[in-house]
Order: C-alpha cells, then sequence, then structure tokens
C-alpha cells in the first residue's frame, strides 16, 4: 500500500491510550518526576490555533520523550476561561458565559483529543469552575490578610466604549486593545497586589532559574531597578496660607539617580498628579489667582491623556511655572517649581530636580522654556556639551566643596552630607508598580470581601465559606458609573458582615484575568483536594515545573505574577520552592501563509481541523515541529505538511520493505545511522531542536532506501522508538502491527553505542615492494591519493622509496597499499 489510513488509525490509538490512562502521572513514583508545562489556553469561540499546536506538538515531544527515558512525566492540561471575550459575547447574544466556556472547552478539548496529545486528562483543571476558583480566592485573602492587598485611588487607563478600567498592556497605542478606542484616564478606588514588595526578589532570583536569555532580560527592564537617592526640597510658606494657618508645607522630594549633579538643578518638574500641586490648586499659597487658573487648565489637560500617551508624547515638551519656588538643599538658592506631564507620577516620587546640562529631557524642557542651565560635570572625552545634555559621569565643577571629585564619589558624598542634615537619603526606586487588581466585570473571580459600615472596614469572607460563587444576572454589560455588573444583583450585594452580623455590602470588583493562571501549575500537582488548594508533599514532589513553555506576549505580566504569588505562598510555607519555573522557554508566533499575522478579516487563517482531517495528525504535529526553528516566527506552508506527510508515507512503505526481508546482512552504514539518530534527536529534542532532528531522520529514510532497506528488524523497531514521540499514531501502529501488544510509548527511549557513531578507521597495511614497512591509521573508506600521501610520510617507509623510483602503487582499500619499485 502507497499510503496508510491516518483516520482510522488515529482514532484507533486514542480511544486506546485514553482507555489505558497511558499517560497519567504518577504521584509520588519512584521514576524521577518532570513536570513539562504549556501555558493553558483560553477557551475561545475560535478554538484552539496552529499557534497552539505549535508548542503543544513540540512539548509533547518533550513529554514523550522524557517518558521513553525513565521519567515520571507530568504533562497537564486546563482552561483559563474567565475573562473578557466570552463576557462580551454573552453582552451580544444574551447566552450566558458559563454555557459558552463549557462549549468551547468542550470543542477544544475535542480539538487535542484529535492531536494526540500526551496531556494527562484526569487533572484538567478550569479557572471559571468554584472548586477552582475557590482557591483562587483564599490565596487573595491570605494575601489581604498579610497586608499585601489594599484599596487606593489611582490613576486608571480608562476604556470609555468598552466602560472598563484597562491594564497597560491592554492599551495598544493609546487605544483599547478591543474597540481601538482612545483610552483616557480617570481615577478610581481599586483593589492593589503589593508585588513591589517582592521586586527585589523578583529580579535577584532570576539568577537561580535557566530562563531564554531574552525572557530574562524582559523581566529585569520590568522591573527597572534603579539606585539613587531622595532629595528633599523646601518650600518657603508663601504667606497668608488661607483661613487655616495651621497648613504645613510639605518638602518636595524627589527620585534621582544622579545626586552628583545636584549643584546643577536649576529647577523642579512635578507630575500634574502630584499632591502638591492639588495643594496649590487648592489655593493654600498665595498664587496670583490667573497663575492657577493656567496651571489648573494645564493639569485636567494632562489628565485627560494616559501615561502611554504622555511617555510617547515627551518629545513634544509641555509646561506650565506654578509661581512658587523650592529652596535647593545645599546653595539655598532658589528654584522655580514647574509642572509637566513629562513626569510621571508612578515613578519615583513623581516629582525631579531638574538637571538640563546632564539629562537630556530637562536640557529640552529648560531651551524651551528659558531656563537657567548649569554645567556641573566636566568630562573632556565625551562631553558634547553645551549643544547637547552631557549625561556621562564625570568630574564636578560648580559643585561648591565638591569640586575635583569623580561622579561615583560624588554621589557617596554628597548622599552622605544630605544624609547628615536629614535632606535625603539613597534609595532604590522600581518601574514594578503594585497591580491594579479589581476589573469592574461580570465575568471573573468575585472578591471576596465584604464592606460593613459598623465595623468601618473591608472584612474577609471567612476561609469555611469559600468559594463567594458568582451569581447569575440577566445584564452583563458594565454599568454607565464603571460598577461592576455584579453592583445591580442587589441580594447578592446585601449580605450580613463576618464580624457584627449587620448588614453590610460585597465587594462588587472582580478579580483580573491574571488572577487564575497565577497558580495553576500548583494545582496540576492535586487537582481534587478540596482540602487545600494542593497538598504540600504532592508539591514537594513535583515542584518545580522543569520546563515551561509560553508565548513572548506573557514574559513580563503572568510570569512575573506568578513568580510573584509563588513566592508570597513560600514565604507562608506553603510550596517547597522559591521558585515556580526552572526553566522557560518560549515559540515563534506561526503566521499566516502570507506571511501576516493570522487574521479572519485577512482571511488567512489556517483551521488545524481540517488539516488533521487531510493530512493526519501525526503530519500535522510533525509539521509543526519541522517548519522552522522553534523560537522564530514561521508562515505557514501547506506544502510543508504534504512534504511530512510523504515522509511518513515513505516510513510506512519501508516498514513493509524490511518486514518482509526474512534475514539480512547487518548494512554497517545503515547501523552507524541509526545510532548517529539516536542520539541526534535526543539531543536535538531536549534543545527543543524540533526542526533538526525531524530533519535528521528525514535523512536517515533516505539512506535506507539507498540502502536497498537492508536494516535488521530489531534495528527497524529502534527506527520506530526515534519516531514515536513525533509520530505517536502512526509509530503505535507500525510498532503493534509486528506482533507486539504493549504500547511503543511504554518503551524505554534506545540507547546508542558511541563506538558505532565515532568516525570509524581501519587500520591499513604499508608495503614496499611487498614488505611490510609500516602500519597507518585512517578514517574507513579513505580514498587512495590520502592514504598513499600519509603511508610515504612513515618513517620506515621513506628511505626504502628513495632507493628506487615508484613504478606502480597497488591499493586496497581500507586494507593495504603496496609501493612497486624499480631500482
Ligand atoms: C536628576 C538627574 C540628573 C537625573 C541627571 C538624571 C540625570 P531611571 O534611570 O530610569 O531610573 N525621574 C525621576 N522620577 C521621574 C518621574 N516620575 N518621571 C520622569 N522622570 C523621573 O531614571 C531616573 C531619573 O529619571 C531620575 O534622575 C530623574 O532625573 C528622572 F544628570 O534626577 B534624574
Ligand atoms: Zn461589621
Amino acid at each position: 500500500m502507497r499510503t496508510f489510513d491516518h483516520q482510522a488509525i488515529e482514532k484507533k490509538w486514542q480511544k486506546e491510550w485514553e482507555k489505558s490512562k497511558l499517560y497519567q502521572a504518577v504521584d509520588f513514583d519512584k521514576r524521577s518526576k518532570h513536570y513539562v508545562l504549556i501555558e493553558f489556553p483560553y477557551p475561545s469561540g475560535e478554538r484552539l490555533h496552529v499557534g497552539h499546536a505549535r508548542s503543544y506538538s513540540c512539548f509533547d515531544a518533550v513529554a514523550r520523550l522524557q517518558r521513553m527515558r525513565g521519567y515520571n512525566v507530568l504533562f497537564p492540561i486546563g482552561w483559563d476561561a474567565f475573562g473578557l471575550p466570552t463576557e462580551n459575547y454573552a453582552i451580544r447574544t444574551g447566552v450566558h458565559p458559563s454555557i459558552t466556556t463549557k462549549r468551547n472547552v468542550e470543542n477544544a478539548k475535542k480539538q487535542a483529543r484529535s492531536w494526540g496529545l500526551s496531556f494527562d486528562w484526569g487533572r484538567e483543571i478550569n479557572t471559571t469552575d468554584p472548586r477552582y476558583y475557590k482557591w483562587t480566592q483564599w490565596i487573595f485573602l491570605q494575601l489581604f490578610k498579610k497586608g499585601l492587598a489594599y484599596k487606593a485611588e489611582v490613576p486608571v487607563n480608562w476604556c470609555p466604549s468598552c466602560k472598563i478600567n484597562l491594564a497597560n498592556e491592554e492599551v495598544v497605542g493609546g487605544a483599547c486593545e478591543r474597540c481601538d478606542t482612545p483610552v483616557t484616564q480617570k481615577v478610581q478606588s481599586q483593589w492593589m497586589l503589593k508585588i513591589t514588595a517582592y521586586a527585589d526578589r523578583l529580579l535577584r532570583d532570576l539568577e537561580n532559574v535557566d530562563y531564554r536569555e531574552d525572557i530574562k532580560q524582559q523581566q529585569v527592564n520590568w522591573i527597572g531597578r534603579s539606585e539613587g537617592a531622595k532629595i528633599k526640597f523646601k518650600v518657603p510658606p508663601c504667606l497668608p496660607v488661607s483661613r487655616s494657618s495651621k497648613l504645613r508645607i510639605k518638602d518636595i522630594e524627589v527620585f534621582t539617580t544622579r545626586p552628583d549633579t545636584l549643584f546643577g538643578a536649576t529647577f523642579l518638574v512635578l507630575s500634574p498628579e502630584h499632591p502638591f500641586v492639588a495643594t496649590l490648586l487648592g489655593s493654600k499659597f498665595k498664587v496670583e489667582s490667573s497663575k492657577l487658573k493656567e496651571v489648573k487648565n494645564y493639569v485636567n489637560r494632562a489628565l485627560k491623556k494616559s501615561e502611554l500617551q504622555r511617555q510617547e508624547e515627551v518629545k513634544e515638551k509641555s509646561g506650565v511655572f506654578t509661581g512658587v519656588y523650592a529652596q535647593h538643599p545645599i546653595t539655598g538658592e532658589e528654584l522655580p517649581i514647574w509642572v509637566s506631564d513629562f513626569v510621571l507620577l508612578s515613578y519615583g516620587t513623581g516629582a525631579v530636580m531638574a538637571v538640563p546640562a546632564h539629562d537630556q529631557r530637562d536640557f529640552e524642557f529648560a531651551k524651551k522654556f528659558n531656563l537657567p542651565i548649569q554645567e556641573v560635570i566636566k568630562n573632556d572625552q565625551e562631553s558634547n556639551f553645551p549643544k547637547e545634555a552631557f549625561t556621562g559621569e564625570g568630574v564636578l565643577v560648580n559643585s561648591g566643596e565638591f569640586d575635583g571629585l569623580q561622579s561615583r564619589e560624588a554621589i557617596d558624598r554628597i548622599t552622605a552630607w544630605l544624609g547628615k542634615r536629614k535632606l535625603g537619603k539613597s534609595a532604590v526606586d522600581y518601574k514594578l508598580r503594585d497591580w491594579v487588581f479589581s476589573r469592574q466585570h461580570y465575568w471573573g473571580e468575585p472578591i471576596p470581601l465584604v464592606f460593613c459600615r459598623n465595623c468601618a472596614k473591608w472584612v474577609p469572607v471567612p476561609e469555611e465559606d469559600l468559594p463567594v460563587e458568582l451569581p447569575h444576572v440577566e445584564n452583563y454589560k458594565p454599568t454607565r458609573t464603571g460598577e461592576s455588573p455584579l453592583a445591580a444583583v442587589k441580594n447578592w450585594v446585601k449580605t450580613p458582615c463576618p464580624i457584627c452580623g449587620r448588614q453590610a455590602r460585597r465587594e462588587t470588583d472582580t478579580m483580573p484575568n491574571w488572577a487564575g493562571s497565577s497558580w495553576y501549575f500548583l494545582r496540576y500537582v492535586d487537582p481534587k483536594n478540596a482540602q487545600r488548594f494542593a497538598d504540600k508533599k504532592k508539591l514537594k514532589y513535583w515542584l518545580p515545573v522543569d520546563l515551561y513553555n509560553g508565548g513572548l506576549e506573557h514574559t513580563t505580566l503572568h510570569l512575573l505574577y506568578s513568580r510573584f504569588w509563588h513566592k508570597f505562598l513560600y514565604d507562608l510555607g506553603l510550596v517547597p520552592t522559591s521558585e515556580p519555573y526552572a526553566k522557560r522557554t518560549s515559540h515563534g508566533v506561526v503566521l499566516g501563509p502570507d506571511g501576516q499575522k493570522m487574521s479572519k478579516s485577512r482571511g488567512n487563517v489556517v483551521n488545524p481541523d481540517e488539516v488533521v482531517k487531510e493530512f493526519g495528525a501525526d503530519s500535522f504535529r510533525m509539521y509543526e515541529a519541522f517548519m522552522g526553528p522553534f523560537d522564530q516566527m514561521i508562515s505557514w506552508d501547506p506544502r510543508g505538511v504534504l512534504g511530512v506527510r510523504r515522509f511518513l508515507d515513505k516510513v510506512w512503505r519501508a516498514h513493509e520493505k524490511v518486514s518482509n526481508l526474512d534475514s539480512v546482512v547487518k548494512n554497517r552504514e545503515l547501523e552507524r545511522g541509526l545510532h548517529q539518530l539516536i542520539k541526534k534527536v535526543e539531543e536535538d529534542t531536549l534543545v527543543l531542536k524540533f526542526n533538526t532532528a525531524i530533519a535528521a531522520m528525514m535523512k536517515f529514510t533516505n539512506q535506507l532506501a539507498i540502502n536497498n532497506y537492508q536494516l535488521a528488524i530489531t534495528d527497524w523497531n529502534t527506527f520506530l522508538l526515534i519516531l514515536a514521540p513525533y509520530a505517536p499514531h502512526l509509530m503505535e501502529e507500525l510498532w503493534q502491527s509486528t506482533g507486539r501488544n504493549d504500547s511503543i510509548h511504554l518503551q524505554s527511549w534506545p540507547k546508542y553505542d558511541p563506538k558505532l557513531i565515532a568516525e570509524e578507521t581501519v587500520i591499513i597495511v604499508v608495503q614496499v615492494d611487498g614488505k611490510l614497512r609500516g602500519k597507518l591509521e585512517v578514517a574507513t573508506g579513505a580514498k587512495k591519493a590520502k592514504v598513499v600521501k600519509s603511508a610515504r610520510t612513515l618513517g620506515n617507509v621513506k628511505p626504502h622509496l628513495y632507493r628506487g623510483k615508484v613504478v606502480k602503487t597497488i591499493f586496497i582499500p581500507d586494507n593495504l597499499i603496496n609501493f612497486v619499485t624499480k631500482s
């Protein structure tokens, strides 16, 4: 037969594997454990796409290989199912999100099954299952109890069309990721998680994990640690200070990475949200009222922009003078206080000392508004001042008693000087901010807190009352006030206070989509536990995750969030490792056949179900692994799938040929090729070079044909084993067709013979006129010319050759060389 019936074969084995629970991970098994994790999918209406299939197929090959190598492998799957697409669908159609989710999960599951992935389905989880989110809520409560969850008025990205607050990553180019409406800023009271308390450890512990270098770097940049100092600038009271003379004028504190430039500070700049600005606008200083109006207008305009817009617009500097001055902490000089939106509230202290000679942004600002520029760092080699700011280090000038010091030393000395006078201190700052944890949405985990007026505080729902189940609603639409739709479920919102029993109100905000995925890898370890989020002993056995693959779009937030939760649980003594993932990798995106990002509107979406139907799951999976280097973006190539299918057909036919030869002379060439293949496929798969592993299989198959299939059946079986992780159905079929009835996927990975795969050598006898004069070690099959050249130089051969002229050279490959001379 020229080809095989993939539909029959695949269905048959999928059923068989499932029945025998072939891929079950066994808790506490004596074998070493190996935990292979892929990011769990969102069950959307679009189902799983060929991008999912890339990482699933490749990591399935890893999981299968590791099982064959003797590991007790945990390779689980689940559904990250809370979130907006399902909610928006509910708004459009009125179908309850839980129904949509159920349907989508069923479909996606059918797909994943049809691909023959070796997931342990017994551990399947779903973040929207109350038995799951009970523990998401429980972990939140632990954070709350430890003071790591708090409420704060924060500026949030607000989409006026979706009527929701957006996380920064949901804002693309200043617009809502979903509806493209320009995003505005709004101040709202939100639950925050204090991830910044873990900033240092999240950074430091990157040293102890094996993440791909660029992934590590992204984490480092996102955390964004800066060392410097906080410096106080006093603001002299400009009396009269309104009616209440008790009002204290706060100093303005700035964060700077360059205290050595302090003498070059010629003005201060505050972010529009800075509390000082609000105080000022409250007219507690004596400032001309026209000035105040100007400031007010500027601030109002700035507040409408999103932080992202502000960062993008920094080139066009804008700002306004407040009319108020601060005192330089050393010279006592008066420095004008400005407000500008290039200063962000959420970084440092929201205030900067501007040093135009040494900071390019300050330089441009000073030029535009005609503010003084004072050089304080000299560096003859590098400085381009006064054409532009010189931002490097050098020797201090115009800096009083600190003149002549190097920047580094000056930083220490000036910081110490300020410290002694309580005007400053060294400080570390992070770009990382606390995590805005509430969403005004329906389809998420309810935040398990109750506000009691009588107790005057937020009260946690008692743990034994968890989960706080999401109530059924008719209307999923966010309210116009920006409140969650849950606020409209009056009898759900009203609840007795767990402390005093008086009527209180439930929190109606829900958790962000990131919550459920922040700990799911822990639940796989013990998915059915009703007493704890996971049994400690099981966690000890399975953690950490040995290999975690996911999209680059999750390299910053999801990775940081889950590392944060994990560290928190570690501090509570509830998980055994301080890091969740020993190793993190990432796959490249699969583009459409036209080289563009796949999208419905472009019409270039490849439907995996059609590919599987036409070519079979094995061809589909193998093509996904073969399409190119795993970490690179690759366009889908329909001919590529066909090519892989042809390769599998060749294997299918070779099976018949090899099986029909009754006795075979061992072909050294082929044997060596086979052992090289064992090594190559094992090594390449483990370092995620799936494409080269498959290329080697193809090469061997060609070699086999050239050598007339002269392979012993035992060696052929080895070949099937090598292919088993990549083409699991077909290999099972071929394996069991030779009379075996144990699964190929329960076999051990073959061992290669290192001697066999080394370039082989032979000893060649060297004669002169038939007399033995030396021996030579050469590579098997070495050519005559090469052997002649080496033989002539042998110590005992050379003199004999000089006695006469060589008239003839007799060469028997891999055996003998004889120089015939005439004297
Ligand atoms: C004075 C100075 C002089 C600065 C100089 C730099 C160079 P990184 O390195 O990214 O941490 N800054 C502080 N808070 C800010 C905010 N909220 N918005 C915008 N800029 C802010 O940046 C630290 C530097 O960024 C700080 O050091 C401050 O400017 C500015 F020659 O202070 B520097
Ligand atoms: Zn109460």
